[in-house]
């Protein structure tokens, strides 16, 4: 993997740049659509590609473990193969959803135990069997296994818990370091910085993920409840200690305005489930601001989705219609509004890349988070 910084804005930390992978080119910012189980939900890969314009999609280490189960994932080739996305592919390690998912988790040395939250069954996850799984999936980044802190955390805890991932990270390094990928292309690790909302402890996850020197770097334990603030704050602290010609990616983030501010602080990658999640409950994000189209506002409103940006459904489908569609709970109406706001999200982090190049990021920045912010 090769990472081109091509320019870096003069007011703000945001840069513009490319990551180059065996399946790829990715230009950053961007944003990974979820597609947890091998599948973004409700969209399917033709209009990932040509409605949604995703450059690379995020797939999940237990999810795709437990299920299709990894014997299916290497004899079909790997999951490139399997789903039929020929783009490139980041899978989250398991640290995060083993705890937020997983049934009467136990946490060791070693690694965690847990029950599968399908059919009750225990599993054991480490740093070295997340590595070898990461390996059979066949993702182009591949994350390290982390504890991911809750929100509010005490001091001594987040700072037991660090230790025991930069442990874990210095086991996924040497497991990784000493394997290969299985079908002929190169992945690279990416570890995670976390330190819950602790200065100190950011500091120092910081300088030790930098230390790895790998392809790029993470910054997980954020956006799990704590306010806005301190997670910029905690972004703005990590961003200045992490190597600048390799991409950061900000995990689980988040809003439009939060996207935003992520990338004046300087982070290049993001995924979230929102913009999916909420497409599912009738929430949608617009270049005007944000709809509940389930809300009777819109009954007799035979206007399109949003006409702000270039996207076909969004333009083609009134919000009348895909309200009737989300309170008849037709299918269509996850369909219509999940590519929409994928839409929507790879357009507005396409756009703060053109702004950036073009030089006022900045004041475009600030104008499009209280745009997108608003209710509408
Ligand atoms: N660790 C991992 N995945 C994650 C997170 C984390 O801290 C987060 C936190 N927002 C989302 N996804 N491995």
């Amino acid at each position: 993997m090769k990472f081109n910084l091509q320019h870096k804005d003069q007011t703000t930390k945001a840069r513009a740049g490319s990551i180059l992978t065996d399946h790829g080119e990715i230009q950053t910012p961007i944003f990974m659509p979820v597609g947890t189980a091998g599948s973004v939900k409700a969209v399917h890969q033709r209009e990932l590609t040509y409605d949604v314009k995703a450059q690379i999609i995020l797939g999940n280490t237990y999810h795709l473990y437990l299920r299709p189960a990894l014997e299916v994932l290497e004899v079909a080739g790997g999951l490139h193969k399997f789903m039929g996305w020929s783009g490139p592919i980041l899978t989250d390690s398991g640290g995060y959803q083993v705890f937020s998912l997983a049934d009467s988790r136990k946490i060791t040395e070693e690694g965690v135990m847990f029950q599968s939250h399908i059919d009750g069954s225990r599993h054991h996850f480490s740093p070295e069997s997340v590595m070898d799984i990461q390996r059979s999936i066949g993702a182009d980044i591949i994350m390290a296994f982390d504890e991911c802190t809750p929100y509010p955390c005490d001091w001594s805890y987040a700072k037991t818990s660090l230790e025991l991932t930069q442990r874990w990270l210095r086991r996924c390094k040497t497991r990784f370091e000493s394997t290969g990928g299985r079908y002929g292309y190169q992945q690279s690790l990416f570890p995670i910085v976390q330190g819950s909302t602790y200065k100190d402890l950011r500091q120092d996850a910081a300088r030790f993920v930098a230390d790895q020197d790998m392809d790029g770097n993470a910054i997980g334990g954020l956006s799990v409840g704590e306010p806005a603030g301190l997670m910029y704050e905690m972004t703005d602290l990590v961003t200045d200690l992490l190597p600048e010609e390799k991409p950061r990616y900000l995990m689980g983030v988040g809003t439009p305005a939060n996207i935003l501010e992520g990338i004046a602080l300087g982070i290049d990658m993001f995924d979230c489930v929102m913009p999916t999640r909420n497409a599912r409950n009738g929430m949608l994000f617009t270049s005007e601001g944000i709809i509940n189209i389930r809300n009777e506002k819109w009954k007799m409103d035979f206007s399109p989705i949003d006409t702000g940006f270039p996207s076909h459904v969004s333009s083609f489908y009134t919000r009348a219609y895909l309200r009737h569609l989300t309170i008849s709970k037709e299918m269509l109406a996850a369909q219509i509004a999940s590519i929409h706001n994928l839409s929507f999200y790879l357009w507005l982090v396409g756009q703060a890349r053109a702004h950036i190049l073009q030089g006022d990021f900045a004041s475009w920045k600030n104008t499009m988070v209280e745009k997108v912010s608003r209710r509408l």
